[in-house]
């Protein structure tokens, strides 16, 4: 028998190894000790939806095997039920194999969903079909083939059944093959008018459907990104895409509006919460996937707050001092050394309570009295002056301008709760 002993460098203290029948208990324990964690009533209270997709991410990539086992949409809904997610969210190939897709066996697949949201206290508050992974996409659903045109359309049509049957609000379009690896095979223009005729067929079954169910149509919600998988991607932001609802190919533009997503708008440089404002403007945040990662990297789908929290409390004052409040998908991907376990019992619950944490702080921005007298005086200006004498208008607003600087510090006093006395005595 061959005995394997650990090297022991004897500059390292000796710890104590922990058993893997111990480690869970240990993850758990920890994550109490860490305290601060929300109800799940108190969870519930705020629209945030978890994607099926999120949670039985295996953690494989390009480059990397998959970590955890599959998991289906019972276990995951009774998951988010556990935690206080009220709200679920689906592909339709998430859940439907895609040969079932249309058949009577989706339809018994959806009868088992509907009991399994039920049965644990949660509403389907999205629906979005998959027409990027399969290889009858590999030129994207508007390729040059009819045939491929056409059954891009059947699953346009067939995900809004599908979500008018399990009562969604929502509708999340995510034309990531729209592109191309190498140019010059296709004309971007035409491409575009054939992606416009999916989204128009979907807004017509939409209208109908929703007549004969006796519901309002959906919200149908253009999702972003800027680099993947494509090389070269047709409508790569946000703003792409107000500028295509609004281009005259859609019959229905009214009904068509946006999820952008908080990773993706990052990821091509953008200052997120001014690509929110110009979708705001618009009247088209519709839907928010929520996550975090880093500028100019690929789509690394961090868990809210996790990078950028200072960026995600303005974020949110913003989004909050004008009236959205969801839905917040928790858009994300649990890291590969996250277990099945701890999907549920660390990266759910803590993911939904930093974002609760963090909406709660925002409403503290809106009511600070620093930064209310702050901006007042911002705006009220420093009094009447000549305004064709450019360095009186100057002179006559300096010293308010300060204030700009003061408003960033007391931001940042209230991320880490210093005006409600947190102050380090040293
Ligand atoms: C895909 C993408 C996500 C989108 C999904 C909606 S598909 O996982 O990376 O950002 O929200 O279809
Ligand atoms: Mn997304
Ligand atoms: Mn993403």
């Amino acid at each position: 028998m061959v005995v394997r002993v650990r090297y022991h460098d004897p500059l390292d203290p000796i710890m104590n190894p922990i058993p893997p029948s111990a480690q869970a208990s240990l993850v758990e324990r920890l994550t109490s000790a860490c305290g601060g964690s929300y109800s799940p009533e108190v969870r519930r209270r705020y629209f945030i939806s978890g994607p099926q997709w999120a949670a039985a991410y295996e953690g494989q990539a390009l480059f990397h095997a998959p970590t955890r086992e599959p998991v289906g949409f019972e276990r995951v809904i009774e998951e988010y039920g556990k935690i206080g997610i009220a709200h679920w969210a689906t592909h339709d190939s998430d859940v439907i194999p895609t040969e079932a897709l249309g058949t009577d066996r989706q339809w018994e697949i959806v009868s088992r969903i509907k009991s399994a949201l039920a049965n644990n206290g949660l509403a389907c508050s999205m629906v979005t079909a998959e027409t990027f992974h399969h290889a009858v996409f590999a030129a994207s659903p508007a390729a040059e083939s009819p045939e491929v045109r056409e059954y891009g359309k059947f699953r346009l049509r067939n995900n809004i059944a599908i979500g008018h049957e399990l009562g969604a609000q929502y509708a999340v379009y995510w034309p990531g093959s729209l592109g191309y690896q190498i140019q010059g095979a296709i004309d971007e223009t035409q491409t575009l008018r054939w992606f416009a005729e999916g989204l128009n067929a979907a807004c017509e079954a939409d209208i109908e459907i929703a007549a004969r169910h006796g519901r309002p149509t959906l919200k149908h919600c253009m999702e972003a990104k800027p680099f993947e998988p494509q090389a070269e991607i047709l409508l790569p932001t946000s703003d792409a895409m107000l500028a295509f609802i609004n281009s005259g190919l859609l019959k229905h533009p009214e009904m068509v509006g946006l999820n952008p997503e908080y990773l993706h708008e990052l990821m091509w440089g953008a200052a997120v919460r001014a690509a929110l404002a110009r979708a705001l403007l618009c009247g088209k945040l519709f839907h928010f996937d929520i996550n975090d990662g880093y500028r100019l990297k690929h789509d690394v789908d961090i868990a809210v707050g996790l990078v950028n929290p200072l960026d995600w409390l303005n974020v949110l004052v913003l989004l909050r001092s004008h009236g959205f409040s969801g839905p917040f998908n928790l858009d994300y991907k649990p890291p590969r050394t996250t277990s099945n376990h701890g999907v549920f019992a660390v990266s759910f619950p803590t993911a939904v309570d930093r974002f609760i944490t963090l909406w709660e702080m925002a409403g503290d921005v809106i009511e600070d009295p620093v930064i209310k007298e702050a901006t007042d005086a911002l705006k009220a200006g420093g009094g009447p002056v000549d305004t064709l004498d450019a360095a009186a208008v100057f002179r006559a607003n300096k010293e308010l301008l300060s204030l700009h600087e003061l408003i960033a510090h007391r931001l940042f006093q209230i991320l880490i709760g210093a005006h409600r006395g947190r102050h380090y005595n040293i």
